[in-house]
């Protein structure tokens, strides 16, 4: 199988799509995340880079593994502006959620938008986790909150909550609650989906989008219902149909410029194909997108 798709990028050259694996697992600390792309090499996709963590760091200052997730995201930071800086499009696989601290900090601007799709906040910080896991910080930790170590890989400004635009949220701790009230971080849950349809929530999206130049997609897939994406780690029930975030991601890459993009908490251990089908659709997507002209990849596989 070849790599990838072409488009210009208005300096004449053409644009590929450029997969970053995250073998990682520790932000959740649950087997199965960290499988993901080699799983994905077997099924014959290629790889530009795979980011590996390193034998076991230390494990102090309240998160779980917080110096080898540290590690994990400079590595990953510098990897993915490489491809930016060629003119490529990354599509970073995870791993799990933490990964995005990495991915999002390699391209900090203040003209970027984020999107957040996830059925958690992922605004957690060493203070108000339960759990003490790194994938429920890295939206803290990119807006400034949270364990100095991440701070550290974070260039400033940080990202403000303006930015931000949260999608399929259906599982926030009190104190994320608290967080999100507070920034002003306009989340949209599941339930309110359901309430004012796909639509009216995708074309909100949209319009938050286009106030920026550029945006970055972090598509979590325990945003999806568990009965129709079961791999993943940290599943929520009363998530959405695959359809939305398919059609929702599609609907971007025709209007806005996406310059960027995550794919995480993909687990092939807990997996029935279901969710491997929905990574291949949203590969779809984007390659389709990404080249004007055709997609190399044979996902039709
Ligand atoms: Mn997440």
């Amino acid at each position: 199988m070849r790599s990838f798709f072409l488009r210009y990028n208005g300096c004449g050259d053409k644009m590929f799509v450029k997969m970053i694996g995250v073998s990682m697992n520790q932000g959740c600390d649950i087997e199965g995340t960290q499988l993901a792309t080699a799983f994905l090499k077997q099924q014959g996709f290629v790889f530009e880079d795979e980011i590996v963590p390193l034998s076991e760091l230390s494990n102090q200052n309240g998160v779980k593994h917080g110096e080898l997730i540290a590690d994990v995201c400079v590595r990953l930071k510098s990897s993915v502006k490489k491809v930016l800086l060629a003119r490529d499009f990354p599509l970073i696989i995870g791993g799990d959620h933490a990964l995005a601290m990495g991915s999002i900090s390699a391209n900090m601007r203040h003209d970027r938008a984020i999107l957040w799709i996830d059925a958690h906040g992922d605004v957690n910080t060493p203070q108000t986790s339960e759990t003490k896991r790194a994938h429920g910080m890295p939206l803290a930790a990119l807006m400034g909150y949270g364990d100095p170590r991440f701070l550290n890989i974070i260039d400033q400004p940080y990202v403000s909550a303006d930015q931000i635009i949260m999608f399929g949220i259906r599982s926030l701790d009190d104190p994320e609650v608290v967080f999100l009230r507070e920034k002003g971080i306009r989340y949209i849950t599941a339930e309110e989906i359901r309430d004012r349809g796909e639509k009216a929530c995708i074309e909100e999206v949209v319009r938050h989008c286009k106030r920026y130049a550029h945006t970055h997609i972090s598509f979590d897939l325990d945003s999806i219902d568990p009965a129709y994406c079961p791999g993943v780690s940290t599943p929520v029930v009363r998530g959405l149909h695959p359809s939305t975030p398919l059609n929702l991601i599609s609907t971007l890459f025709n209007t806005v410029s996406i310059r960027s993009m995550d794919i995480v908490e993909f687990n092939p251990l807990l997996d029935n194909g279901d969710s491997f089908t929905i990574v291949k659709e949203t590969l779809k997507i984007v390659s389709r997108k990404v080249n004007e002209y055709s997609y190399a990849l044979n996902l039709e596989q």
